[in-house]
Parts: C-alpha cells; sequence; structure tokens
C-alpha cells in the first residue's frame, strides 16, 4: 500500500463517503478539491495547489474561465437540450464555428472522447465500404502500441494495456496494432488492401508523453493517402493549444482526414466532443445512423464556441509553446539525478523518474502535493506535467522551484 500523508477531519469525512459509496475504479492522490480558478485548486482546508495536471488537458483555458462559465450560465437558463428530433438555433451557428475554425466541411458533435472516436471509427468503416470499396465486415483499421483511445468495449478491443483490456473479453475486431513511431511496420501494414484508417495520436498522452520522430506523423499520413487510407488523428488531449500548437499535427502541417477534439473544447465544463471531416466522408452517414441523446446540444454548443474564443483571443496556443520551453529548460538546470528524462510539446511535457524505489514517482507526487503543486504518475515512473495554458513565466519559475524541493524526498 503507497503511502499517503496525513489527512485532515474534512479530508477523511470526504475520502471515508467516497470509499464506502464510490467505486473503486480509481486510485487518487490523496487530496480532497472544492474550488478552482485559473491555474489554481484549493482544497477542503482552504490549502491552495497549482494544477499541473488540468482534468488531463481538459482544463487547458483555465478552471471556471469566466467568458466560458458567463455563455455556460447563459444558456442554461435558456435552453439546454432539445435532443436533435428537433433543430436548435445554436447547432447550425456552433458547427459553422468550429468547421471554420479547424477548416473542414461538417462537424458531428458528440460528447466524451471516446464517444467521438468510436465515431470516428464507425465513419471510418463505413466509408471503407461506401467509397474505398472494402468487402462488407472485412475493414481493418491500424492502431499503435501504447495508445490510449478511451474505455468502451470497442476501444480497450485494441489497447495493449492488459488493464485497461484484461476481463472485459470478448473483443471487437478489426484492428492492426502496429509499433508507434514506426513507419516501416506502417509501410506493412498498409500493403492490406482491407485497411480502412490509421487511428493515431500525435504524441502519446497516457504512455508517458511519447513524441515521435520529426517527419514521423507527415510521412504516416503520406504513406496512408498513397495507401488510399484515412488518418485519423485523436488530438483530444494533444489539441487545442495544448502543445504549442493550435493541433499537436500542425507540427507538421498534416491534415487528418478525420480529426477527433475533445476535453478542452469545454474549457472543463461539461463533456463535450466532436469529430470533424470533410463532405466524402461524413456524408457517409445518413439520418438516424448515428446519434447521441446530448451530442450537439445547444449548452455544449455554446460553451464550445466560448472555449475555441478564448484560446485564440488569449493567445493560449503561443502562451503554451513558450511557457513550455521555458519548463522544459528549467528542469533540466536542475540537473536532478532522480530525473532521466524531461519531454513534451507546448505545456504537454512529463518527466521521468528514475530510482531504485518503485514507488518513486508516487512519493515524489506526494511531496509535491505537500510542497502545493499537483500531480499524478502514469505507468509508474513517469509524471505529467501539464498545467493550465494560461500559466505566467512568474508561476513556471515558482513551479519549477516547488518540483526542486520536493524531488529532496528521492535524496
Ligand atoms: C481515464 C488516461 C489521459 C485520451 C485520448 C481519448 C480519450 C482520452 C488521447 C477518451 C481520455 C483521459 C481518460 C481518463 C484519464 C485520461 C487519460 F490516463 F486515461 F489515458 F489523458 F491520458 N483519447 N483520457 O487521453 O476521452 O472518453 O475520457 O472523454 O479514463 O482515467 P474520454
Amino acid at each position: 500500500m503507497q503511502a499517503t500523508m496525513h489527512n485532515s477531519t474534512r479530508e477523511q469525512y470526504y475520502l471515508a463517503m467516497e470509499e464506502k459509496y464510490g467505486a473503486h475504479n480509481y486510485h487518487p492522490l490523496p487530496v480532497v478539491l472544492e474550488r478552482g480558478q485559473n491555474v489554481h485548486v484549493w482544497d477542503v482546508e482552504g490549502k491552495r495547489y497549482f494544477d499541473f495536471l488540468s482534468g488531463y488537458s481538459a482544463v487547458n483555458q483555465g478552471h471556471c474561465h469566466p467568458a466560458i462559465i458567463a455563455a455556460l450560465i447563459e444558456q442554461a437558463q435558456q435552453l439546454t437540450l432539445t435532443s436533435r428530433a428537433f433543430h436548435s438555433a445554436l447547432l447550425g451557428e456552433y458547427a459553422k464555428f468550429i468547421t471554420d475554425y479547424f477548416g473542414y466541411h461538417k462537424v458531428l458533435p458528440m460528447n466524451t472522447g471516446v464517444e467521438a472516436v468510436e465515431t470516428a471509427l464507425k465513419l471510418c468503416r463505413r466509408w471503407g465500404y461506401d467509397v474505398k470499396g472494402i468487402e462488407e465486415n472485412k475493414a481493418v483499421i491500424i492502431v499503435c502500441g501504447g495508445n490510449f483511445h478511451g474505455r468502451t468495449s470497442t476501444v480497450i478491443s485494441f489497447s495493449s494495456d492488459p488493464s485497461a483490456r484484461k476481463g472485459f473479453g470478448p473483443y471487437m475486431e478489426g484492428f492492426k496494432s502496429i509499433p508507434y513511431n514506426d513507419l516501416a511496420a506502417l509501410s506493412e501494414a498498409l500493403k492490406d488492401k482491407n485497411v480502412a484508417g490509421f487511428l493515431v495520436e500525435p504524441i502519446q498522452g497516457e504512455a508517458g508523453v511519447l513524441v515521435p520522430d520529426e517527419g514521423y506523423l507527415s510521412t504516416a499520413k503520406q504513406y496512408c493517402a498513397d495507401a488510399n487510407v484515412l488518418f485519423i488523428a485523436d488530438e483530444i488531449q494533444t489539441g487545442l493549444s495544448r502543445t504549442g500548437k493550435l493541433l499537436a499535427c500542425d507540427h507538421e502541417n498534416v491534415r487528418p482526414d478525420i480529426l477527433i477534439l475533445g476535453k478542452a473544447l469545454s474549457g472543463g465544463t461539461l463533456p463535450i466532443s466532436a469529430v470533424l471531416a470533410d463532405d466524402p466522408i461524413m456524408l457517409t452517414i445518413r439520418p438516424g445512423e448515428h446519434g447521441s441523446t446530448y451530442g450537439g446540444n445547444p449548452l455544449a454548443c455554446k460553451v464550445a464556441i466560448a472555449a475555441l474564443t478564448v484560446l485564440k483571443d488569449e493567445k493560449m496556443t503561443e502562451n503554451a509553446e513558450k511557457m513550455g520551453e521555458l519548463l522544459r529548460r528549467r528542469l533540466a538546470e536542475l540537473q536532478s539525478p532522480h530525473i532521466k528524462l524531461i519531454r513534451g510539446k507546448g505545456l504537454l511535457n512529463a518527466i521521468v523518474i528514475q530510482h531504485a524505489n518503485a514507488d518513486a514517482a508516487w512519493d515524489l507526487c506526494l511531496a509535491m502535493k505537500e510542497n502545493g503543486i499537483l500531480a499524478k504518475p502514469t505507468h509508474g515512473d513517469k509524471i505529467r506535467l501539464a498545467p493550465p495554458l494560461t500559466i505566467t513565466a512568474e508561476q513556471i519559475e515558482e513551479c519549477v522551484q516547488l518540483i526542486a524541493e520536493s524531488l529532496k524526498v528521492l535524496d
């Protein structure tokens, strides 16, 4: 059992209630939060923390961004849900806004990220049959080892992580897994004429912020085009300015055939996701063939417009680029014997811990919590460092000092 620090009575009260009445499907850091504002969150004892997880990149705009909350409140008092049985004034406005914003013909609005991934897979298969001419039920979609695309039964079917898929079979067919960042493996897999698409994270988040080689995405896109295969980018975590470009694919000027967005599309207020594609792909799904109760609801439309607007108006992409450079540089200057690697793009970064103790990353996160900065390990020895994109240089400097102080716990 990993060590947890002393809990206060209020904290103990909330932890016990969650333990007793909530499913045990997570192992959170022992901290109970009750307020968030910009780069900070506060626990039930009123202690303030820098949030270096940002809701796994759902809070790029900072907690409770005033313009996003204002849009949420205004629309919540007007009309929240019509279902798609009827039209709403907001959906057309939002569809035009987001397709102009990213440069695609059409958008299919969904809610959670994994629903958008599932939607993209269905679109890809349908295109494979109706346009590419693949024999019915024979479509294959290439995925990468180390992927994380969500937790539905289909999506975990092609996960390479035993903890995500074990005991949830039988699994969905029609997926071929290849090593990430391996163009030879992609080229080989694309020889199969039944391949309809290639689903890839431009940077693998959960795997520990794995940044592929320069040129990987652009060459992969070219290979897919040559093989008449759809390049599907899952930008749920890497998109929306997180990596210092509007989309991580923009680092290589790659335009995905299908673009998947989620998380920060709502600025961390409610689940909003989207699939963007051009007509030859999007129109293969016809009325009544796909949807969801909340997909494209007026509240989500209004909030998403506000969330996308502030990214641009407040130059969060540029800030992510600059602050990410500063963060990685300052971390390197620590020359800590406990940090094996520092990697990332923009403000999607991770440090890889090297230490005899297998719980070192967890212990470091506990020490960081005590020092007022929240982060959590991924896959044991990696700690994701991903603050909101509104963070300032002074705050980066302060946080690096807090991390330096915390690293002493590993001495
Ligand atoms: C958890 C991970 C991150 C995602 C990408 C799709 C989805 C996600 C690239 C699905 C979601 C979340 C899920 C959340 C923790 C977090 C996560 F650790 F699980 F893997 F960020 F890396 N594509 N990622 O990152 O989106 O359906 O959740 O809205 O499940 O614990 P969702």
